[in-house]
């Protein structure tokens, strides 16, 4: 029986190719560059399969020009690079990558918040550049983690263990956002109450974004957000580009309107807005909450595998959609 040909978007580790190439005609991208728009339609317009990694959008013009295509396997949690309605339609089964980057994500997340209201980065390029010399009582006092108010807006998986985090290891009391609210069981597990987005922005000292991207979520924080947060605050992002009004961000932090930022992810990535990159009480990261070796490798099998078990005819492992025709 004739393999089915699969495309894979970028470069992935040599092993998981390895165990692709046991069941498909594999065309990867050794050259690891950033395909888009026509040369992605080009590559997988006799494809049966794809892994992408996020930044590749499966829309419904791409679609109609790869009528062979049957799924996508996304290597992340976030499908936001998906047009589920339009791959749905299609009869394109989409799949994520959950679960294996759930810890992981969350101690990026509380290592961007350490990093932020202790102002880290900050000193390190103080010290690099040799002004140690000119020490001052208040030099980096940032602002006090342990016993602070935690809040998170998203209480999915990465945001029950950023709470977790705060709430045990650090003695934080812990406030979140959701469209819904935990199980009972689990807002006691993660020490966390339920309160409004106002609420939380007026009362967190560091708030924390950890919400899926959608068209309800965009700019879940812009103007009028920060404008409630308190002056002292911290406000962290590491759920998607977008979710920030990024050019409001910017002008907040450098009107001192909130203390500090630490940023995962950006508007139009990797693309950052100039205003983010001058000013010193920001760190910034190149969307890399999930990058442990360990956990990427698992997010790259757990996509292959998505592959494998779809065209064994066992069903996808972690499925985004029920498109019609499967
Ligand atoms: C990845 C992510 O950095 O899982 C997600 O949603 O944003 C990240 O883990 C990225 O998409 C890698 O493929």
């Amino acid at each position: 029986m004739q393999k089915p040909s699969i495309l894979v978007a970028r470069a992935v580790f040599p092993e998981v190719l390895d165990k692709l190439a046991q069941h498909f005609t594999v065309e990867s991208n050794t050259e690891d560059r950033d395909w888009a728009g026509d040369e992605l339609v080009q590559r997988l317009k006799d494809k049966a399969g794809a892994l992408t990694t996020g930044g590749q959008r499966i829309d419904a013009p791409l679609l109609a020009a790869c009528p062979q295509l049957r799924i996508v396997a996304n290597m992340a949690v976030g499908y936001n690079n998906f047009d589920l309605d339009a791959m749905t339609a299609a009869g394109v089964q989409g799949t994520n990558t959950p679960d294996v980057l759930t810890e992981t994500t969350a101690d990026f997340g509380f290592a961007l918040l350490m990093a932020t209201a202790r102002r880290i980065t900050e000193s390190e390029h103080f010290l690099r550049a040799g002004l140690w010399t000119q020490w001052r009582y208040d030099m980096f006092a940032g602002a006090e983690v342990h016993g602070s108010r935690l809040g998170i807006i998203g209480m999915g998986r990465i945001g029950q263990g950023i709470a977790r985090r705060g709430a045990h290891g650090f003695g934080m009391e812990v406030v979140y956002h959701n469209r819904s609210r935990l199980a009972p069981q689990l807002e006691v597990e993660c020490k966390a109450r339920y309160v409004t987005k106002e609420e939380l922005l007026r009362t967190a000292d560091h708030v924390v974004l950890v919400l899926p991207y959608t068209a309800e979520s965009h700019h879940t924080i812009g103007a009028p957000e920060l404008a409630l947060m308190k002056p002292t605050a911290t406000l962290i992002n590491i759920a998607r580009g977008g979710i920030v009004d990024d050019t409001a961000l910017a002008l907040a932090l450098r009107e001192r309107r909130i203390a500090a930022a630490g940023l995962d992810v950006f508007e139009g990535e990797p693309q950052v807005h100039p205003g983010l990159l001058e000013l010193p009480n920001v760190v910034l990261t190149p969307h890399i909450a999930s990058a442990t070796v360990g956990t990427r490798l698992a997010m790259a099998h757990l996509a292959a595998d998505n592959l494998i078990a779809f065209f064994d005819g066992c069903g996808p492992l972690t499925p985004v959609n029920r498109p019609r025709s499967e």
